[in-house]
């Protein structure tokens, strides 16, 4: 059977030949233990990249290593399609967001259907549609109900390109919008939220649980909680009003020689004596047009401006001056702070700005500080002084250090108490927008805020809108679809007409799967619990945060809201790395150059300049001219050799480099398995191939009564050893590109083989196309029919390693006389423990130190070593 690998003529075979036999349908086998494989679903922009590729790529694997595992197995696949870009379509080219989606979405599933991956498409999930986002309002209802979703005016993030506001998380370290690019501004508006702040402490101590996570994921979210113990200390004000601090080192009471509030606190009006009116106004007004990062930026200088009152510390009964600063947060603590200066660099900054005493009250072991010579605050340890019932007491937060003793102090006696604070806000959650799931409340001039009925949801869309260009959303200018009566008592009312965060919508995805097409809830809570937690679940580190940490607070509420058993919906985590590709930069410049351009690629030089250029792997961009389109690479190769590629370059948490040389390899890899198994397959093999299996299976039972040649050991030996290894390598940390190495080294072993005639031989195809099944699967399952197997190939069980294979021939076996090693020799593994010992004895090394003595003992370590206790 002479034929040539052709990847085309195969691979579209099969996927329908899958899909009609609905080898991917999910098992509901409750006798089978359960495996849910996720990765992250993708936003429909319209083109599978190779960053796509390569998380579906590695869930696919693992999802077919458990169903041949005997795992009942879901895998599912979905769209996160709600967003701005399908809306901006609509803009410019007046195409409606939903054909838009829809098209894309068709057009995306195609091309992963190119790739053979192996998704039960039953399942699908699409966030825009209305059978999904039904369920997305239901479950905003429920948080509504519960307290969790509210409404407050607040100084919002503001994306001016985008036209509408952002979560904090949405806004990067420089201040800009995370999808426009835009720097963010500040605007006051009425906005929803959702109190994940209710949850900050349960989502910080159970990332404990998360042992299957990323430590650095971990690490993320835990600073993004961020959370800081300390106290609340109350000061009196001279106009009788108590001001709140928060404070991380209460230990500093005695040291605190000014305060500073937020420009937005709500007592700065009362405490503003005339004469500093204007200044305050003036001030106030600057701060609220800068952002939160302008405001914190390190290094800035210090502004503010005195309010022209005092308080009282409480410690000490000290008058000390009010100031109004914008490094003081109102959104943070309780917007306002008692300043240290001595301790604290932010409040030295200011001091010595403004002029304003400053008080040591810890004084390190080395050296002794001098408030007037200090040139920064000492954040550091030492002894606390001038600190009246501290003194004396080891500064620092450790056990029976200053703050624990200041806390112990403040609650005795009455002036304050150990508290935490959290950097974690809650969630903005309404956007201006178009294109997401409209939030379910209709505004009531009467009742208020009142949540759409559930027999009314959901809350569709209208179609007849007009998309006019950017400005305020479509929905708050049609009439038509806002008045309504109000569902309780009837009074012509307005429907919201912000729609959710599309994150909401992927909050809560996984739970759906298990229940996808339940049209009376959101999900059976008994199908959903018995699918969750997610096994493994895999995607990009960019969701670090954002996606995952809502998750998991989404999972905690409606736990609490008795539809869900458990606490954490994530049991693994996988971050994969990039896919980078390969630029040619001029490193003057910094300008990457089109490769079609470059004369010779070996040695790069700038067409325009002449200059040399660097080659440089980079994530794949168009402005890079690096970019390697999935569909170009199947057209040119085929999914299984996009696949083995992928899977080999590089363990799935690092970056990937793509190298065209490298694809070849793997192609040319294919291709060698290709002839091996069909020139076995050309001679009759059926018969042969199920002797083998008749013969391996007596000699795994240890009988050993079918004698093997030594060419045929060794090769059972490489046999069960790959089948060890791969069955290792996608156990632990899934690493796949060993996995495919001694997929290489099994396939040598084969065609090196001196024992083609065998039955071992036989065995060995059979063993290399079962495990190359989860890498390359359409390969593997054309080579698996053309040996004349029934069944398809995924539909096999793993394979099982045969301990009795992976014996050597031969052992190293240690002589020691009197415990200690005076040498080794080969010896044959066949040998019992009395002929080791009789082989040890006469053996040269042994003899050089025994002849004459007398032997008191001999201890045999089978395999491993023999030891002579000598007199
Ligand atoms: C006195 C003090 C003395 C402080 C000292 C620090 C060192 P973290 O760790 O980030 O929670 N602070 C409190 N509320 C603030 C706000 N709304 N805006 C700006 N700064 C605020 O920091 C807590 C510390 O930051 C608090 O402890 C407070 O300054 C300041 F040697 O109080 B500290
Ligand atoms: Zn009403």
């Amino acid at each position: 059977m002479e034929s040539r690998y052709i990847p085309a003529e195969i691979e579209e075979k099969w996927q329908k030949t899958w899909a009609e036999q609905g080898l991917y349908k999910t098992l509901e086998d409750a006798g089978k233990p359960k495996f849910y494989a996720l990765s992250m679903f993708p936003y429909p922009s319209g083109n599978l990249h190779m960053g796509h590729v390569r998380v579906y790529t590695i869930v696919d694997v693992i999802a077919r290593v458990r169903r041949m595992q005997g795992y009942r197995v879901l895998n599912p696949m979905g769209w996160d399609a709600f967003g701005l870009p399908a809306e901006n379509a609509a803009i410019e080219r007046g195409i409606p967001p939903a054909d838009w989606t829809y098209q894309n979405i068709a057009q995306m599933r195609q091309q992963l259907d190119q790739l053979g991956i192996s998704f039960d498409w039953e399942r699908e999930v699409t966030t825009c549609a209305p059978d999904y986002y039904k369920w997305t309002q239901w479950i905003f209802l429920q948080f509504f109900k519960a307290g969790l979703a509210y409404q407050k005016e607040a100084t919002v993030n503001w994306d001016p390109i985008d036209q509408t506001v952002l979560a904090n998380e949405q806004v990067d370290s420089e201040g800009r919008s995370w999808r426009s690019g835009a720097k963010v501004e500040r605007k006051q508006l009425r906005q929803w939220f959702l109190k994940i702040t209710d949850y900050a402490e349960q989502l910080l101590n159970d990332l404990d649980k998360l042992s299957g996570w990323p430590e650095k994921v971990r690490l993320m979210q835990a600073n993004w909680i961020g959370k800081s113990t300390g106290a609340q200390v109350t000061f009196k004000t001279e106009t009788g009003d108590e001001l709140l601090v928060f404070t991380t080192r209460p230990d500093t009471l005695w040291g605190a020689t000014f305060m500073v509030l937020s420009p937005e606190h709500p007592l700065v009006e009362k405490l503003t004596k005339p004469k500093q009116a204007k200044a305050i106004k003036t001030y106030q007004k600057e701060a609220a047009a800068k952002s939160e990062i302008d405001r914190t930026a390190e290094g800035r200088e210090k502004t503010g401006v005195w309010t022209g009152s005092y308080a009282i510390n409480p410690v000490n009964d000290e008058k000390i001056p009010i100031w109004i600063a914008d490094y003081v947060l109102m959104d943070y603590g309780t917007g306002a702070i008692m300043a240290v200066p001595a301790h604290d660099q932010r409040d030295f900054e200011f001091a010595r700005t403004f002029q304003l005493p400053i008080k040591v009250v810890v004084q390190p072991k080395d050296q002794t500080l001098d408030a007037a010579t200090m040139t920064e605050a000492y954040p550091g340890e030492g002894v606390m002084v001038n600190s009246g019932p501290l003194d004396g007491v080891p500064a620092g937060k450790e056990k029976g250090q200053s703050v624990e003793a200041a806390v112990a102090w403040l609650e005795k006696n009455s002036k304050g108490k150990g508290t935490a604070n959290y950097r974690l806000r809650d969630w903005l959650i309404s956007r201006q927008r178009y294109w997401g799931a409209p939030i379910p409340i209709i505004h009531c001039p009467k009742c208020g805020a009142v949540p759409v009925p559930d027999e009314d949801l959901p809350v569709r869309l209208p179609e007849e809108v007009e998309f006019s260009g950017r400005g305020p959303s479509p929905l708050a200018k049609l009439d038509s679809w806002i008045n309504v009566p109000c569902p309780t008592c009837g009074t012509p009312a307005k429907r919201e007409t912000d729609t959710m965060d599309t994150f909401i919508c992927s909050s809560w995805y996984f739970l759906r799967y298990p229940d996808a097409r339940n049209e009376q809830q959101a999900f059976d809570p008994k199908k959903t619990n018995d699918w969750m937690p997610v096994d493994q679940y895999v995607g990009g580190i960019e969701h670090a945060i954002l996606h995952l940490l809502y998750s998991r607070f989404f999972t905690k509420v409606l736990r609490d809201r008795g539809l869900l058993n458990f606490d954490e919906p994530f049991e693994r985590l996988l971050t994969q790395g990039m896919v980078q590709g390969k630029t040619y930069k001029n490193p003057r410049t910094g300008k990457y150059v089109l490769p079609m351009n470059i004369a010779d690629l070996s040695n790069p030089v700038d067409p325009e300049t002449g200059e040399r250029l660097e080659v440089v792997y980079e994530k794949m961009s168009k402005s890079k001219y690096n970019g390697v389109a999935p569909g170009d690479v199947v057209s040119k190769y085929g999914a299984d050799t996009a696949r083995m590629f992928i899977l080999f370059k590089a363990p799935p948490e690092k970056d990937l480099e793509w190298d065209e040389a490298d694809v070849e390899g793997q192609f040319r890899f294919l291709n060698r398995v290709w002839r091996l198994v069909n020139e076995f397959g050309g001679q009759e093999s059926g018969a042969r191939s199920q002797e083998a299996g008749v013969r391996s299976q007596k000699s795994g039972g240890g009988s050993q009564k079918v004698e093997l040649s030594k060419p045929e050991k060794d090769l059972r030996r490489a046999i069960h050893t790959a089948i060890k290894a791969v069955t290792e390598d996608l156990d632990g940390d899934y690493q796949f590109n060993t996995a495919v190495s001694e997929l290489m080294k099994l396939s040598n072993a084969l065609t090196d083989a001196p024992c083609k005639d065998s039955p071992v031989y036989a065995e060995g195809i059979k063993v290399l196309l079962i495990l190359l099944a989860p890498f390359a699967p359409h390969i593997a399952e054309e080579l698996w029919h053309n040996l004349g197997q029934v069944g398809s190939v995924h539909s096999q069980s793993w394979l099982k390693v045969d301990p009795a294979a992976l014996v050597a021939d031969e052992i190293t076996l240690v002589i020691q006389i009197n415990g200690k090693t005076r040498g080794a020799l080969q010896a044959s593994a066949q040998l019992s423990q009395e002929e080791l010992e009789q082989f040890a004895r006469e053996s040269e090394i042994a003899q050089k130190y025994i002849e004459g003595k007398v032997i008191k003992k001999v201890i045999v370590v089978p395999g491993k070593l023999v030891n002579f206790v000598v007199a």
